[in-house]
């Protein structure tokens, strides 16, 4: 196996200690201009020393990943043994399923959470379709798989002192920090809400800077960002990942600049998304001035039930959420087609967003986590699969949902949010599959499918159906609280939709292959049975 990051050194490793041994006062210092300086000046030492290594003393820090006897293989590349990561929200539905995840590679997995996201579905009335347990007992039911997990309940907006205590205690190698609201339309719904998602959302995270700083400067926050951030330009400007590419060019009155490393626009599209872009500063910001690390992933917009570990027993499975608040979009379809009740398209259905199924998030975190950046590198990942129209992806669960008997209805209604509804989209997300070696599993059909397995479930059917009432959107983006408007209502299929966007798009993600694989499989389904 070629893992992505044999080359890697003592530069990108958490267990490196630097500080102290590296003077990295002059920002925007390079590693090489540090190594330079060195050659130059035979007096000045780069030397560091080892947490996990310390009979090596101070060394010059060259080791690579694939030497070190430190380093493990993994599918995932060379990892840490027994790496000590830390999930802020474990008890979402990312964290707890990348909990499972890294437990089972054999990492040793600190969680905190407040249960916050519990809350405020029940806010809404709501409840999340798919059961999950009390977390003393998701914990216990994780331990009889041999799969280890150390929480703590922290509020890390609230309790920095207790969230600095167990920093100092873990000394976690890696931090993936998913503790923040992750609801756009939370954020609109009145002052105390888009207060609420800011001050959580953005300052917990100003505080958690804080503390890396003090504590552990070596380890690497993944941070969730959202492909949101950067709105959808109208111009069709690609959507670069994070900073613009060395070679782009700012032409203007007939002079030209560089932009290449400059942060690239943001657009957010609520509150919620504007709280992400103040994020994406801080961080950055906290690179520069303290040599922190980090990578900033820009995540499209997540569906999915399943990871090996959340299918090993009904009592690991993670949350699923469908209200109007906290659902995703290809998740709340699929809850209405198996509800019967029509898929809420909101205007046009002509937006295009970027999309990634839930194992491949998951894949991705891994990627990174085992792969940090070097000191003060702030980097921003795409962390997309797929670009999908709206108004396709509702056809997709329609055509999954014919093979269990779902007849699916459409309601194009009135869009509750301000969002261009038509724009074009190109989307870069090239270091996942460049850099990090990600080969992305999810198959959309295949994951509709599974989903309509579980959502099937009596039990979980019933769930559904028990908050049906949660799922029309009311929260509109200029404040209002009704139900929105019918534009059009018909039946999936019977539409002439613009198939030439459609098959661009296909594409583009390599998707075309998918549906001919689909298309084949339909056609010999088709002919077993008039063969039959
Ligand atoms: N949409 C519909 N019908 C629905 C629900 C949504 O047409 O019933 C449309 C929305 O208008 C929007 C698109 O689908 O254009 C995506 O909406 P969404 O609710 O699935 O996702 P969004 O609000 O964009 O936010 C979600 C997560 C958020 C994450 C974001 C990634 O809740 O945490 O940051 O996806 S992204 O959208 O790429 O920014």
């Amino acid at each position: 196996m070629i893992c992505h990051n044999k080359h890697k050194t003592c530069w990108n490793c958490p267990a490196a200690v630097l500080k102290g041994n590296v003077d990295f006062r002059a920002c925007g210092q390079t590693k090489e201009e540090i190594e330079q300086q060195a050659k130059d000046n035979p007096d000045m030492q780069v030397v560091i020393t080892c947490k996990r290594r310390p009979s090596l003393g101070y060394f010059e820090p060259g080791i690579t990943f694939e030497e070190c006897p430190e380093y493990i293989e993994t599918e995932y590349g060379y990892m840490l043994r027994n790496m000590r990561v830390m999930i802020l929200g474990i008890d979402g539905y990312l964290g707890w399923t990348l909990a499972l995840k890294l437990a089972r590679l054999g990492c040793r997995v600190f969680g905190v959470d407040n249960f916050l996201r519990r809350d405020m579905v029940s806010e809404k009335g709501s409840h999340t379709g798919i059961p999950i347990c009390r977390m003393t007992e998701r914990l216990r039911v994780a331990a009889s798989y041999g799969l280890d997990i150390d929480f703590r309940r922290i509020d890390i907006r609230d309790e920095i002192s207790k969230l600095r205590e167990y920093l100092s205690e873990v000394k976690p190698e890696s931090i993936i920090h998913y503790a923040e609201i992750p609801s756009a339309p939370y954020s609109m719904v009145d002052s105390y809400h888009a207060l609420d998602v800011q001050d959580n959302n953005t300052l917990g995270t100003l505080g958690l800077l804080f503390a890396m700083k003090d504590i552990v400067p070596e380890t690497c926050m993944i941070k969730l960002g959202t492909m949101g951030e950067y709105g959808a330009p109208l111009s069709g400007r690609p959507i670069f990942e994070g900073l613009f590419p060395a070679d782009a060019v700012l032409e203007w009155d007939d002079r030209k600049w560089s932009l290449g490393g400059e942060m690239t626009p943001r657009n957010p599209a609520s509150f919620y998304h504007v709280g992400k872009v103040q994020d994406t500063y801080n961080v950055y910001e906290a690179c520069r001035y303290w040599w922190l690390r980090s990578y900033d992933i820009m995540q499209g917009v997540i569906y999915g039930v399943s990871t090996d570990e959340l299918s090993m027993d009904k009592r690991l499975r993670t949350r699923f959420d469908f209200d109007e608040w906290f659902g995703t979009v290809i998740n709340r379809f699929v809850v209405q087609a198996v509800l019967g009740i029509p898929l809420t398209i909101y205007g046009k259905g002509e937006q295009i967003r970027g999309f990634i199924g839930l194992d491949d998030a998951m894949q991705c975190m891994i990627r990174l986590m085992v792969c940090p950046p070097e000191p003060g590198q702030y980097d921003v990942v795409n962390q997309v699969t797929a670009v999908y129209r709206i108004c396709d992806l509702a056809e997709a669960v329609a055509e999954v949902g014919e093979e269990f008997g779902l007849k699916v209805q459409v309601n194009r209604v009135s869009n509750p949010r301000v969002e261009p509804d038509r724009h074009p989209m190109e989307v870069v997300s090239k270091k996942l599959e460049g850099d990090f070696g990600l080969k992305a599993k999810v198959c959309l059909y295949d994951e509709i499918r599974r989903m309509m397995k579980v959502l099937l479930e009596p039990e979980v059917l019933q769930r559904l159906k028990d908050k049906q009432s949660v799922i029309a959107p009311v929260t509109r983006w200029n404040g209002e609280k009704k139900h929105c408007d019918l534009l059009e209502e018909y039946a999936a299929g019977s539409k002439q939709l613009d198939k030439e966007l459609k098959q661009q798009l296909d594409r583009m993600d390599g998707r075309g292959e998918e549906l001919s694989s689909i298309e084949k499989k339909k056609q010999l389904e088709e002919d077993i049975v008039v063969s039959d």
